[in-house]
């Protein structure tokens, strides 16, 4: 069975996965955001009647453990951060129809209601299992406060989640060696009463369910194996003091993070529903009756979402979504993005940087399929700000509405010719399918790719050769403004902001945001102003710039990790690996070619010495045998800098030049692990040689 196609006569819902209010965003977290966003406005721009909506994670281990670090409540803690990314998502022009949290007196309340009709329906029961406990503290040690090993890969694994390995949801008793994250102690299992939701009751109905899911293709075929195979009944309740209620008598039980947690979905739209009034936008009817249920997450939840939740609207007689939109990764010039060591770029760093937040959206949207990991490096910001944005759409628009600005005043009199109605038709098509295949890169292309066209139109029709009376170059105009007005329309749900100021330089009285495709081949104003410029380039030297700020943040903080895990192993020595917190092999091969495309020498240094106000960093020379390079490394506390004189080494010697601490790195020394275990070589091969 598939469904009809988008617009539809009922209301759709677009969700985005709830952020854990534990820590700062990054750009990468908004992936996922900016992703939800424009997919719901680009089906308002179809005419479907839309809520989009999401809310702070405010409960589980995530929140809880790093409240105490903070020394704060998870309240509190939780609080502050749901009020920051309130802020936050609209400085990116994620526009929520509403943003709630899991704590609140909505989502407590429909939690409760769903968990009752769970109970009633008699998919629940209690079942005595091993729970992890510290034995020292005499406390039970739910998700991330445990963790040991995953039973299905053998990877290191916290609590509930096998993240580092193949990214399992972990039910409580399921980890290995398990040790407490309080005390370092290793735990133990005691027997405890727990709840069960039986899934495996749902599992022909999730086969079914799957076939019909519509989204990215990883969503189907991910949850595949788990649906095929043994179906697992999944845990409900922790022993914890913070979440909602287990809502029966005679037990002091909270129920699973994951439990409330989607529910939100829920519990957010009926707060749209209660400010806008049901006749607008009536929750039940997505929900309970009839709807477009689409969810907007990172692929690391699909099980969450296409198994657990699922069962858990079927069993509460809900509705189940229609479709599961899961992004890929994001990666920082091509290595994890890391909150602990700083490798990050934050949201509002990006935005104190005076960058406009479409040009970020346009890059997350639109730089790989949704499903694909997309990599983020200033460089490429860059190229893609100056070459797209600035060259093609801003280029584009600021010639042709500049130029019927000073001929015309604005639209000159004539009527579309047929070539440019039916090459804008063709980008409302491409748009709309765009919109049904869930794929936000290619509503993000119609709008450039139309623009390209403008260009070339332009370009080939030549208007500047043209007498003043000749009725061409009203014509090449006037299809020109045209064109000029679909790329706003196409291109506001990637750039709403920008989009918005072209709508008001044309002079269109209405708010852009509002009006659908059709408003593409609507006759533009006679008259508006000048127009300026809607983009600008980013300059090469601001990309150093970026650069050189992220290395040394990085640098600095990698040093700063070392020094804290130097001091934690002061008294224990012991080098096994079972010491060291070893990451996950590349599940990505690289070609010979690439490998090849490194420049690795030996080295032997010269000199080295600390840089002054740089608590980590040292500066060394390096004989690389066709030249001496200045490297800078974050090795000053971690060796006797005197002693490393004359020692070989091992540098990369091709990788770009960076400044740190206003000293040139011309090169990278390679070291092994937290402690910079230099590198070197087991014979005696001569500065210069290259690493093959
Ligand atoms: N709070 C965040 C995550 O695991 C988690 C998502 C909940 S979505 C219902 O990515
Ligand atoms: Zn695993």
């Amino acid at each position: 069975m598939s469904h009809e196609d988008f617009p539809t006569d009922s209301p759709a819902v677009v969700t985005c996965g709830l952020p854990y209010a534990n820590g700062d965003l990054h750009i990468g977290h908004l992936r996922t955001y900016v992703g939800g966003d424009v997919y719901a406005r680009s089906l308002r721009k179809l005419g479907q009647r839309t809520a989009f909506v999401s809310g702070s994670d405010m409960h589980g281990t995530p929140v809880a453990v790093n409240a105490e670090k903070e020394g704060l409540t998870p309240e509190e803690f939780a609080l502050s951060y749901h009020e920051t990314y309130e802020e936050t998502f609209p400085q990116f022009n994620v526009e929520f129809d509403n943003y709630g949290h899991t704590h609140d007196e909505t989502n407590t309340e429909v939690t409760t209601e769903i968990v009752r009709r769970l109970i009633d329906g008699g998919h629940v029961y209690e079942k005595e299992i091993k729970v992890a406990f510290d034995p020292v503290e005499e406390q039970p040690l739910p998700d991330r406060y445990v963790e040991g090993t995953c039973p299905y890969c053998g990877a290191h694994a916290r609590g509930d989640e096998c993240d580092e390995g193949c990214g399992r949801h972990l039910e409580p008793g399921e980890i290995e060696d398990p040790t407490s994250t309080l005390t370092g102690n290793p735990a133990e299992y005691r027997d405890r009463e727990h709840k069960f939701f039986r899934v495996s009751e749902f599992q022909e109905y999730l086969q079914s369910f799957i076939s019909r899911l519509e989204g990215t293709s990883n969503a189907r075929n991910q949850p595949r194996e788990w649906i095929e195979g043994e179906l697992k009944d999944w845990c409900i309740t922790r022993d914890l003091d913070w979440g909602i209620d287990y809502p029966e008598e005679g037990t002091d039980l909270v129920l699973y993070v994951w439990v409330d947690a989607p529910i939100e979905y829920v519990s957010s739209t009926k707060q749209y529903t209660e400010r806008v009034g049901s006749d607008e936008y009536d929750w039940e009817e997505p929900w309970k009756v009839d709807g477009g249920i689409v969810h907007v997450i990172g692929r690391d939840i699909i099980q969450h979402h296409t198994v657990f939740w699922p069962a858990m609207l079927r069993g509460a007689d809900y509705n189940e979504p229609r479709a599961v939109m899961a992004s890929g990764f994001i990666t920082l010039n091509g290595k994890g993005f890391s909150t602990s060591r700083d490798r990050a770029v934050w949201a509002d760093e990006y935005l104190d940087e005076g960058f406009h937040p479409d040009l970020l959206r346009y890059y997350l949207a639109t730089n790989g399929g949704f499903q694909q990991d997309v990599d983020f490096s200033w460089e490429r910001f860059r190229e893609r700000v100056n070459n797209e944005l600035v060259g093609t759409v801003g280029n584009f628009l600021y010639r042709s509405l500049l130029f019927a600005y000073r001929e015309f005043g604005g639209t000159p009199e004539a009527d579309l010719s047929s070539e440019v109605r039916e090459r804008i038709d063709d980008a409302i098509d491409d748009f709309r399918e765009g919109v049904n295949d869930y794929s936000v890169r290619r509503v993000g292309d119609a709008a450039v790719r139309l623009a390209a066209f403008g260009n070339e139109y332009i370009q080939r029709n030549e208007p500047w050769k043209l007498a003043d009376d000749d009725p061409q170059k009203a014509q090449v105009i006037r299809d020109c403004v045209q064109i000029a007005k679909a790329v706003g329309v196409l291109f506001e749900p990637i750039a709403p902001g920008k989009a918005e100021r072209l709508w008001a330089s044309l002079d269109e009285g209405t708010s852009i945001h509002d009006v659908e495709l059709g408003a593409a081949l609507e006759p533009p104003a006679r008259e508006f102003a000048e127009p300026t410029e809607l983009f600008e380039k980013v300059a090469d030297e601001r990309v150093e710039e970026l650069n050189e700020k992220l290395q040394a943040r990085i640098a600095e903080s990698e040093a700063d990790a070392s020094d804290e895990d130097a001091d934690d192993s002061a008294t224990d020595e012991a080098d096994t690996t079972a010491d060291v917190d070893l990451e996950p092999l590349a599940t990505e091969r690289i070609g010979f070619d690439d490998f090849q495309e490194l420049d690795i020498r030996v080295g032997r240094i010269l000199a080295a010495e600390g840089i002054e106000g740089a608590d980590k960093l040292a500066r060394l020379e390096v004989d690389i045998g066709v030249e001496e390079r200045q490297v800078v490394a974050g090795i000053k506390q971690l060796h006797d800098l005197d002693s490393l004189v004359g020692e070989r080494v091992i540098i990369l010697a091709n990788l770009e030049k960076a400044e740190l601490f206003g000293v040139e790195s011309n090169g990278m020394l390679l070291a092994a692990g937290e402690e910079a275990d230099l590198l070197t070589t087991l014979g005696d091969a001569v500065p210069g040689e290259k690493i093959r």
